[in-house]
């Protein structure tokens, strides 16, 4: 193989903000690889253009290790997740290209395949119950095994993961530039979370796995409290209850209650999850694959989180590219102690940029046997959609005091 000729940067918004790498060899053999960073696209994108594409230029491709070590520990400056999320698209590129070089699927050089198909779990969500029950019920006929249910907080207009309409996926990230300001309020939210579960299984019973996702806004011991109030309603997961930059934080959660536990979302390397991991705080270890260094770092915590009988359970919402999707369940299809892959899916016009190989079927997704990563980027359609700036929300407590959105 040819050393690196090009690596080249794209921003598109075909719908949301995507940021992708593309790596081409002297013979032009190219990879993508996924940079999205929600609501900071464009740092990512300066991090990769002014500091680590002019570096690629000349090494021999086949050097992943090689490569994601110098970058790693040759910056100086460790973790973070603009730095992660550089090194991972790059990652993911280089990956994608010793597969078409080895005319392999990425899944087959991992090691090949675990299981049939990998499982995903959906977003059901509603401003009601009641809405919450009917979208519950869509995604029940579309043959999901596993999902995750999120109900607006009665009053709480701002509460986490409701799609604006029904039938839409959820889209946090809000166009302008100053981020929106949403109300929160543990207590109000802390009465009514049980209630979602109770008329979940009371109408649907205990056939689909449940999730839901907290959102890193309760104190521990709120989280505990939570946690064993619905212990009878067996939930797949409960996700970030708290957040985990104190990974301490979890040992009280955990003495409390036996509802497993699910976080690492916004984690970017082995060790913001080591104590999680090492004492066994949580069931499921969420790193993605764009934010977490690629396949190359993920592969290192999934296997340390083996050790603990702890599984995965990939973050994989719209705001990361098809790119990530495609890469995530090649690593699904083969990790060994995998738990779960998120699918929120993607609109029509998002996945035109995306031409991909991956497909759902009753529950499960493959990702099919294209060699390397099997997502390709339409780079001419790409660039009818330029950049538009789009941030996260903010949350405040009801006395305006800023809190974990
Ligand atoms: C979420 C995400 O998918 C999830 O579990 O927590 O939707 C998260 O809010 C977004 O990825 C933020 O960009
Ligand atoms: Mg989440």
């Amino acid at each position: 193989m040819t050393q690196i000729a090009k690596a080249e940067v794209f921003v598109t918004c075909p719908g949301r903000n995507f940021v992708t790498v593309k790596i081409t060899t002297g013979d032009g053999v190219t990879g993508v690889g996924d940079a999205t960073l929600n609501g900071r696209e464009l740092a990512v994108a300066s991090y990769l253009k002014d500091h680590l594409c002019p570096q690629l230029i000349g090494r021999d491709p086949a050097q992943i290790e090689d490569i994601w070590q110098s970058f790693y520990k040759g910056a100086y400056w460790r973790r973070g997740p603009v730095t992660m999320t550089a090194i991972g698209a790059i990652d993911m590129a280089l990956w994608d290209i010793k597969g078409k070089v080895a005319g392999l699927p990425l899944y087959q050089l991992l090691g090949g395949a675990s299981r049939q198909g990998v499982m995903v779990y959906c977003h059901a969500t509603g401003h009601s119950i009641d809405e919450l029950i009917d979208d519950y019920a869509k995604h029940q006929e579309q043959g999901f095994k596993a999902i995750r249910v999120q109900a607006q907080v009665p009053g709480m207009e701002g509460s986490y993961g409701i799609a604006h309409q029904p039938g839409e996926a959820y889209e946090p990230a809000i166009k302008g530039q100053r981020p929106d300001e949403q109300l929160w309020s543990n207590e109000k939210y802390l009465d009514f979370a049980p209630k979602i579960f109770d008329a979940i299984r009371n109408k649907f019973g205990f056939n689909e796995h449940l999730l839901h996702d907290v959102h890193h806004r309760l104190s521990p011991i709120e989280a505990a409290r939570l946690g064993q109030s619905i212990e009878d309603y067996r939930l797949f997961w409960m996700e970030d209850p708290t957040p985990a930059e104190n990974q301490e934080a979890f040992r009280l959660i955990r003495q409390h209650t036996v509802t497993p536990i699910a976080t690492g979302e916004v984690l970017n390397s082995i060790w913001d999850c080591k104590t999680l991991i090492e004492e066994q705080l949580i069931d499921y270890i969420r790193t993605t694959m764009t934010h977490a260094g690629g396949i190359t770092h993920m592969r290192r915590i999934a296997d340390f989180a083996a050790m603990y009988q702890i599984r995965t359970g990939s973050h994989g919402p719209s705001d990361l590219s098809p790119i990530c999707m495609g890469a995530a369940l090649h690593f699904d299809l083969w990790v060994p102690n995998f738990g779960v892959q998120e699918y929120m899916g993607y609109s029509e016009q998002m996945l035109e940029v995306f031409p991909h190989s991956w497909s759902y079927h009753n529950g499960y997704m493959h990702p099919g046997e294209q060699p390397g990563l099997g997502v390709e980027f339409d780079e001419k359609l790409a660039a009818k959609y330029p950049y538009q700036s789009a941030l996260l929300p903010i949350a405040r407590l009801e006395d305006g005091t800023v809190w974990n959105w």
